[in-house]
């Protein structure tokens, strides 16, 4: 069982995953040519020279980018940390780094550290700031490994030395307190080099957590894999990096948004299994987010602030705990909270309830509805709450519900 021993992180259960980088500035297509995948990849998907990559750079101006606004937004939308892309896949760096000349502040006409920013937008508004790094895959430095390709004549140890670790110690010395290095796809990656990149980290800054994907099973938590749902709760600490759409860096054709709804309900549908939920936003070549994202993400925080006592700070309910067609369960000692997410009639019809009910509020006003519980004809109690005329036929609001005892239990579903 993965323990980061950071209690943000198991409290956390919302944040924002940011995938920015030189990609934004192809938005999915090159030369004539579109890629049917992730947008991120678009060099290594349509075999692009790293001479006509690097070229993208002179043309990235993100004249748009506020790192502010965009910070502020996460708070707004109930989000409790946020991981940048501080180098992806490509190589490029989006901070000023002082070991390779490929980064946003001397390449580009833009000359903003933009790392920066986001690292003074994040203590300005308290966020939480994580970086995301890709300490194996770099397609830039001949060195870095590359997937699909042959990777025999790398120099793997090479890279660390000389690219790398350097870049890692830049990253969690000159930007305050990181919360987390999101590391990604170890490929050859060993035990003994899995672990050096551990203490460089935790040297550095002994709290930062490291993610799943560091390799050789050492991040302090399970990174699900992206977009990966799972049905079943997992034991201790963890995380689903997820899309809105279907790519995680910016691609003008990809217009296969979420609907909100759905999205609400994953949230509660992974915390109530105990995870975190980190939804990426991919901003464009001028630094702006899709209008789609901020659309949904508003509704996404709207529905968490009213109800963010059932959403951060929640625990991972019973592998039996209900998974309703109408409805999620989160919950905490004492509170098991009813995500209501399909509209309902009068009453609602709850159960197999093992925990004797002693109060039903509606979350957002603390308006108490009432209730009874009754045996039903199986011989379980059944918890019935009514709901005011207000509530019928409406959907996603909470209900929270008070029990007796110490913890929400539910006997197994028949
Ligand atoms: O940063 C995001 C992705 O770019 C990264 N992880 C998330 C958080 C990621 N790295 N690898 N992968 C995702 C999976 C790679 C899938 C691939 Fe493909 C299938 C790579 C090659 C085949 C899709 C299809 C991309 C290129 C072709």
């Amino acid at each position: 069982m993965k323990d980061t021993k950071q209690k943000w992180f198991k409290e956390a259960k919302f944040g924002l995953f940011i995938h920015w980088g030189l990609y934004s500035v192809l938005a999915g297509e090159y030369n004539g040519r579109k890629t049917e995948h992730i947008a991120e990849w678009i060099m290594n998907d349509l075999d692009i020279p790293v001479d006509e990559y690097e070229k993208l750079a002179s043309q990235f101006n993100p004249v748009k980018f506020d790192a502010d606004s965009i910070v502020k937004k996460a708070k707004d939308w109930g989000m409790k940390y946020i991981v940048f892309t501080s180098k992806h896949h490509d190589g490029f760096a989006m901070y000023h780094s002082q070991c390779s000349k490929y980064n946003i502040v001397e390449a580009t006409p833009f000359k903003r550290d933009v790392l920066k920013e986001f690292q003074l937008a994040c203590e300005k508004h308290d966020m939480r700031l994580g970086l995301y790094y890709s300490q194996a895959q770099d397609w830039h430095d001949p060195d870095g490994f590359i997937a699909k390709k042959d990777n025999s004549g790398k120099n793997y140890q090479a890279y660390l030395d000389r690219k790398c670790v350097p870049q890692l110690r830049e990253i969690l010395t000159g930007y305050g307190d990181i919360a987390l290095i999101w590391f990604d796809t170890p490929m050859g990656t060993t035990l003994e080099q899995s672990k050096r990149l551990v203490s460089v980290v935790k040297e550095l800054q002994p709290d930062c957590i490291i993610s799943g994907r560091i390799g050789n099973g050492l991040g302090d938590y399970m990174t699900t894999g992206d977009n990966f749902i799972p049905s079943a709760p997992y034991e201790g600490d963890w995380e689903v990096p997820a899309t809105l759409n279907d790519t995680w860096g910016f691609n003008k054709d990809d217009h296969n948004w979420k609907n909100p709804d759905d999205v609400i309900r994953l949230l509660v549908k992974i915390n109530s299994r105990g995870g975190n939920y980190l939804l990426n936003i991919g901003p464009d070549s001028l630094g702006q987010v899709p209008p789609d994202s901020v659309r949904i993400l508003d509704k996404v925080g709207a529905y968490v602030r009213e109800n963010s006592e059932a959403v951060f700070g929640t625990r991972m309910l019973p592998p039996y705990a209900y998974d309703l067609e109408w409805a999620q369960f989160t919950g905490k000692p004492g509170k098991l909270y009813i995500h209501v997410l399909k509209p309902q009639k009068k009453e609602l019809y709850l159960p197999n309830i093992a925990n004797r009910v002693k109060k039903v509020t509606l979350l957002k006003t603390g308006g108490e509805l009432p209730f009874s519980m009754v045996a039903s004809c199986e011989g379980d109690s059944v918890v019935i709450i009514t709901l005011p005329d207000l509530l019928q036929q409406r959907q996603n609001y909470c209900l929270a519900i008070e029990t007796e005892e110490d913890s929400p239990l539910f006997e197994p579903l028949a």
